[in-house]
């Protein structure tokens, strides 16, 4: 683990966390769910903005408006959230009224029990571990709270490691594949929904149990749209102060894609990648597309 990672993150429970979560984790740890909640859960850069909104637009039936009348993150709060000065996720919560949207980058062993004990839907998201660590990476060089990678070869390789906030990809990904069978989750892959979103979208619709017009729908495949939201400042997270997230550097709706990797990956780096990978998802069952 390098100097600035050593700095800012600590383990909680063996995974690695910011400083000012794993000071407040009994708060998280303790949190009351409600059997209505909707939880979007992913590892972090997985699409959780994309898929927030589009549940934002599910509850709303596709009003444009309503779905601007805030923040991504005031309407889907983020329930381990630990900034100073900012509201935590666990108050933002508390404050908001059902039915609620709860976002969380939490792998399976962290959940509060109270989640499982309310029976609370979950709607995982999955992105391939090698776009999904490009897209960490940028990240990493414009937010505050986590630390300044040393250079995209040290990064990738702390990301092997699960030497990063909220720990191991893979652990992730085959934490929640696995819970799918004791709990009501849909798991989703960033790919599909890149391929095809309307699938994904009325997978979402059927999985809550809800109806929706075939115009609606489109209207929400469109407004959840890369282009779109891109130039939605209530998605962009634009409103953020630039000190807590520097979009000089590059924004947050970045590309948007599957198959940047290849941009970024040189053929050492992938080829280690793959054999890691492989040791580590071997047996799963779980396969990701890394183009469409
Ligand atoms: S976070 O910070 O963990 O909440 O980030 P998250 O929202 O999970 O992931 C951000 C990446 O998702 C891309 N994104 C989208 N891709 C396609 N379509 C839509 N509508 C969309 N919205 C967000 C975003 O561009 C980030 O990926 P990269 O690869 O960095 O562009």
């Amino acid at each position: 683990m390098d100097a600035a990672t050593r700095e800012l993150l600590v383990p909680v429970h063996g995974v690695l966390m910011t400083k000012p979560l794993a000071e407040t984790w009994e708060d998280v740890k303790r949190f009351q769910a409600r059997p209505d909640d909707v939880v979007i859960a992913t590892y972090p850069k997985a699409g959780t903005t994309w898929a927030s909104e589009i549940l934002d637009m599910i509850y709303c039936e596709g009003d444009k408006e309503k779905c601007r009348r805030d923040t991504i993150y005031n309407r889907v709060p983020y329930l381990e959230f630990q900034i100073q000065g900012m509201p935590s996720g666990v108050d933002q919560l508390n404050a908001t009224p059902s039915p609620r949207l709860v976002k969380t980058h939490l792998p399976i062993q962290m959940m509060p029990d109270s989640f499982w004990e309310k029976n609370a839907k979950v709607i995982y998201v999955a992105r391939n571990a090698k776009d999904l660590a490009v897209s960490y990476y940028f990240f990493h060089l414009t937010v505050s709270p986590l630390p300044q990678p040393e250079s995209w070869d040290v990064f990738l390789y702390n990301y092997m490691k699960g030497n990063v906030c909220y720990g191991s990809w893979h652990d992730h990904a085959k934490g929640w594949w696995e819970k799918r069978h004791d709990h009501q989750i849909l798991y989703l892959f960033y790919e599909d929904m890149k391929e095809d979103p309307e699938r994904e979208i009325r997978k979402m619709l059927k999985f809550l149990e809800k109806d929706m017009s075939d115009d609606i729908v489109k209207k929400i495949v469109h407004l959840t749209s890369f282009d779109v939201m891109k130039n939605n400042d209530m998605v962009n997270y634009k409103t953020l102060p630039s000190e807590v997230m520097d979009q000089t550097i590059t924004p947050f709706m970045r590309k948007g894609i599957a198959g940047d990797w290849k941009n970024h990956f040189t053929v050492a780096q992938n080829e280690k990648f793959d054999e890691d990978y492989e040791r580590k998802m071997e047996g799963s069952g779980l396969h990701f597309r890394t183009e469409i």
